[in-house]
């Protein structure tokens, strides 16, 4: 059944707009949006309408460990590298039951919290001993399942992974359950097409990282993903692996990849944390997204994207819940703009034209980037897109008062839910703040967690 909705106030591609009437399909996509327009008979959306987040990044078993990994150690040397370990840690014990639960109850969040795509960075996918599965695709079915499950659009980004550092280190023991051969990839790729367009999904391919594939894997797994496919990859997150790289081959992962890949509006670099300003324009200017994930970089201690000159460069950029230790479009962009305060000593950073709200700059550029990232028309209201959508809930104090400013509120200000409800493919799947399948979904994630045993230690 088709939904006539009414917002007195909407997020357009244009700005903020008043008496806005869209019409949802049938088929989940928006038909027409008119603003300035009567309510009549249309449904009341029940608060100012945005649009919905996607969420350009996601290893969704790590929800499993967050929380679990603040136990410092002995020498007080907890770096990245030791969190990487304690994240291994509890992949000895996930199963494919507990993996689905896991990702359904992300998901479920994420839908909460106002994201409305979720592109999964998926390298899960043999068993605890580093067995394929009977079924190859196992584990990559569990995550559709858990987007069904949760009513989360999904682009599916099955990973290549085979060696563990540069120069084709092989594998540590711990990384058993990620490893395969570039046939291999490209069967599991065949295999899941049709069920990811059966759901509706988006499929793209992710070599995980130059540490993770060499140059000649690299163009195989490329060259497997279907025409136009969306290619994520790792980048540059730590120091290490930049030094790593360069005594390797000379070149910095970014200027590497920029080199020697052509990289262009198909690629999603994810973190592309340590940059050199040459490095930061050419990725700019290639129409590539960076991948940002704010909170999961701090948590880590990966170091401060350069957003002031990339952004200023025309950079595009999105954000994503990647470790999911928290699942939050508005906290991810005010810890981004954050890190540059702090490193520039400034304010108001990460947008471009003068007297323009920060927080609706920032969450336009996020949403653009992220739909582009994902390979889904997502992340505008407009006619075409697929109706996802977010309320914003306007009797939460921090918003009361606020027009143009909502979103400045509701990313800087002391909001505590700003999501009142959530549309995602033309479906209400949060209302008033409650998933519909919540507490189903909470006592499977109770469940597998016990059975599992928690996280890591
Ligand atoms: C991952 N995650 O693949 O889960 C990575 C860590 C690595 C983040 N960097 C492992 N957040 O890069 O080797
Ligand atoms: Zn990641």
């Amino acid at each position: 059944m088709s939904i006539r909705l009414f917002a007195s106030r909407a997020l357009l591609p244009t700005g903020w707009s008043r008496d806005v009437t869209v019409d949802v399909a049938d088929d989940g996509t928006i038909a027409t949006v008119t603003p300035d327009s009567r309510r009549d008979a249309a449904e009341d959306a029940g608060g100012p309408l945005v649009p919905a987040m996607p969420n350009l990044h996601s290893h969704a078993f790590q929800r499993g460990v967050a929380g679990r990994t603040g136990l410092a150690g002995a020498d007080g040397e907890d770096s990245f590298w030791t969190w990487r370990r304690a994240m291994y840690m509890f992949l000895e014990r996930l199963d494919p039951e507990g993996s689905e639960a896991i990702a359904a109850q992300a998901y479920v969040e994420m839908a909460k919290a106002g994201y409305g795509t979720v592109a999964e960075f998926h390298y899960v996918h043999h068993d605890a001993t580093g067995r394929p599965y009977a079924d190859r695709a196992e584990m990559s079915k569990r995550i559709l399942a858990a987007a069904r499950t949760a009513g989360m659009p999904l682009t599916l980004l099955p990973v290549y992974y085979a060696h563990g550092g540069f120069n084709a280190v092989p594998p540590l023991a711990a990384q058993r359950r990620f490893v395969m051969t570039t046939d291999e990839f490209a069967a599991l790729l065949a295999a899941l097409a049709p069920l990811a367009r059966a759901d509706g999904a988006a499929l793209g391919v992710a070599p995980h990282s130059l540490r993770a594939v060499t140059p000649d894997e690299l163009d195989r797994v490329i060259t497997a993903a279907p025409p136009g496919a969306p290619v994520h990859m790792h980048v540059a997150e730590q120091t290490q692996e930049v030094e790593e790289c360069v005594a390797w081959c000379g070149k910095r992962p970014v200027e590497w990849l920029l080199a020697r890949e052509s990289v262009d509006a198909r690629w999603c670099l994810v973190h592309a944390t340590h940059m050199l300003e040459r490095e930061t324009r050419a990725l700019a200017a290639s129409g590539a997204v960076a991948g940002l994930a704010p909170t999961t970089e701090a948590d880590l201690g990966d170091g401060t994207f350069p957003g002031v000159v990339y952004a200023a460069s025309g950079g595009r950029w999105g954000v994503g819940s990647d470790s999911n230790a928290i699942v939050d479009p508005f906290v991810e962009l005010r810890q981004l703009e954050y890190s540059q305060r702090l490193f520039w000593r400034r304010r108001n950073l990460m947008q471009h034209a003068p007297h323009e709200s920060l927080g609706t700059a920032m969450w336009q550029s996020a949403a653009r980037a992220g739909a582009q990232a994902c390979g889904r028309r997502t992340g505008a209201i407009e006619a075409g897109a697929h109706a996802d959508l977010v309320v914003l809930d306007e009797d939460d104090p921090a918003l009361a008062g606020h027009t143009d400013t909502l979103l400045d509120a509701a990313i800087f200000g002391p909001c505590r839910r700003p999501v009142r409800h959530t549309m995602l493919a033309g479906r209400w799947v949060v209302r008033d703040g409650r998933h519909r399948d919540e507490d189903a979904v909470l006592s499977a994630y109770r469940h597998a967690m016990a059975r599992m045993g928690g996280g890591p230690a």
